[in-house]
């Protein structure tokens, strides 16, 4: 993995039906973590992201505005881009279906699978209840009460559609997670779609004749596409397709990674393969579906108006704060409550109290001790060896946890790194080593700045702002912050050290905050 490979992580497209939330910066910041990550290891990444923007509840939405569906789509895809901006989305491509890119894409897809000669699309009639607001097709023993599982009204729907010929594929898809074993994550994922496809797929309908906003069928204007079919092929948009010989397709495709929440599971790991089978495409190589986040322990929805938005979360504890609490506070993969008490915890804890605290204690240090300059180290006894052994094991620690990802864990590496950092000081006792023996007080402090470097580094992924702020206080450029350069270049003696500012500020308690 390391150096010089070449890596493609998507989140989904997000509806413009939807204003952003907690659960679109979640999967939005994910990725954006790998997609540092992988860049500071050398690797070349290509991340897209970007808005949903076909289909009936758009169509309806514009319309009880008054305006056209286009404009309505420009105008909410803006907020999702928008918040990429606040959430200090790293360099990526934002793809909107409505893109004529996007619009050759699907076409071409659509062409390929319904011209394989295997009978993959074909044209039937097709009766089946139907959410709008779900955008989903639901069988009789899927209702509750007369009404999607969700709780969405539904209403019985016949047309003529388009059918994409899935009950044939049935052993191909269980073959094809037999062969990869890591194409669905976690584990208990990757059960629930193979049992699902065990029981028996059937066919499913990818066009619409009941309105007009979207994508036209191929050589059948009467219909569009169904907005998954479309939506789905917005990652082989984002590699170029169908200029399959371009540089970009082939050097991208296949997908590496599309991080998912575990509501679109099925779609992206039953659906999606056998579209890109009949189509002759190769599969992204992984699928990983995270958990879904609650609101002190309620379902976010707009109707009960808990809706956390990134803005407000931005706005009361701080980007990076944000950002750590996200991919620490859960399992990677398993649902979470956003709890105030949880978030400030963290921030008084792990940033505060554990990493900001070692930090300013150390370069405070420095510039008492040392003049303000990188302390030179001198002979290491096996207390210093052992701090900096246990630095310098992390890259490949983290590696692992990433590839899976386990943000969580990766994380926990790192925190014992600074907890043990904190216990060195404290044995150390650097201040009585001054008077004692200086030599020794500048080889602690040596080694101390140096597991903060490897720290600093090695957590920009995570909190990018706040890492640019402690590696700028270690006066390390702006080439010697990645991973190639953790054992290429250690601090260099003598050098001069701004005076250091505190990084993360305790979260303090007022009446409105609480
Ligand atoms: O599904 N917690 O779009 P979307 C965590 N357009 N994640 C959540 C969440 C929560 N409370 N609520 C939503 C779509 N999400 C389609 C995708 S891809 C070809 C088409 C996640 O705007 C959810 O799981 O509904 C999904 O990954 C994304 O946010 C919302 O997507």
């Amino acid at each position: 993995m390391p150096g010089g490979d070449k890596f493609y992580v998507t989140t989904p497209i997000y509806y413009v039906n939807d204003a952003p939330h907690l659960g679109h910066a979640y999967t939005t910041v994910s990725c954006d973590a790998l997609t540092r990550f992988r860049r500071l290891d050398g690797e070349d990444v290509l991340f897209t992201t970007g808005t949903d923007e076909h289909g009936q509840k758009v169509e309806n939405s514009a319309r009880a505005r008054g305006i056209a569906p286009q404009a309505f789509c420009d105008e909410v895809s803006q907020t999702f881009r928008a918040m990429n901006a606040l959430l200090g989305i790293d360099r990526h491509d934002f793809v909107r279906t409505t893109e004529e890119r996007h619009i050759r894409c699907a076409t071409e897809m659509w062409k390929r699978i319904a011209d394989n000669g295997q009978g993959d699309i074909y044209l039937g009639k097709y009766g089946y209840y139907y959410s709008v607001r779900d955008e989903t097709q639901y069988e009789e023993s899927e209702l509750v009460n007369g009404k999607a599982p969700t709780g969405a009204d539904v209403e019985w729907v016949e047309e003529e559609n388009y059918f994409f010929r899935l009950s044939a594929w049935q052993d191909r898809l269980l073959a094809f997670y037999e062969a990869n074993p890591d194409f669905i994550g976690p584990g208990v994922r990757r059960n629930e779609v193979v049992s699902f496809v065990k029981s028996g797929l059937k066919d499913v309908s990818i066009s619409r004749t009941s309105f007009s906003w979207g994508i036209p069928v191929p050589n059948d204007a009467r219909h569009i596409m169904y907005v998954w079919i479309e939506a789905l092929s917005v990652y082989l948009t984002g590699a170029g397709y169908p200029d399959i010989d371009s540089e970009k397709f082939r050097k991208y495709w296949p997908c590496s990674l599309h991080m998912v929440g575990k509501d679109i599971i099925r779609h992206h790991c039953v659906y999606w393969p056998a579209f890109l089978m009949a189509a002759g495409i190769p599969v992204t190589k992984r699928v990983f579906g995270h958990g879904w986040w609650t609101n002190e322990g309620q379902k976010m929805s707009k109707s009960v108006g808990n809706v956390i938005t990134p803005k407000a979360l931005i706005d009361k504890y701080g980007l990076d704060a944000m950002r750590y609490f996200v991919l620490r506070e859960l399992p990677f993969g398993a649902d979470g409550d956003f709890s105030h008490r949880a978030m400030v915890n963290r921030i008084n804890g792990d940033l505060a109290n554990d990493l900001g605290n070692l930090a300013q204690r150390v370069l405070s240090m420095v510039q008492r001790y040392c003049e303000g300059r990188v302390p030179k180290g001198g002979a290491l006894t096996d207390a210093d060896k052992t701090l900096l052994g246990a630095a310098q094991a992390l890259l490949p620690k983290l590696r692992t946890e990433y590839a899976v990802p386990a943000y969580h864990r990766a994380l926990d590496h790192l925190w014992a790194v600074v907890a043990d950092a904190n216990r060195y000081v404290d044995e150390q006792a650097p201040w009585a080593l001054r008077k004692t023996d200086p030599a020794r007080c500048d080889t602690v402090l040596y080694v101390l700045t140096e597991t903060i470097r490897h720290l600093a580094i090695l957590i920009q992924p995570v909190m990018p702002g706040s890492m640019a702020k402690l590696l700028d206080q270690l006066a390390i450029p702006a080439d010697r912050r990645d991973f190639a350069a953790l054992a290429a270049s250690p601090l260099p003696a003598g050098a001069a050290l701004p005076k250091p500012e505190g990084i993360f500020p305790r979260f303090v308690e007022t009446e409105a905050s609480a």
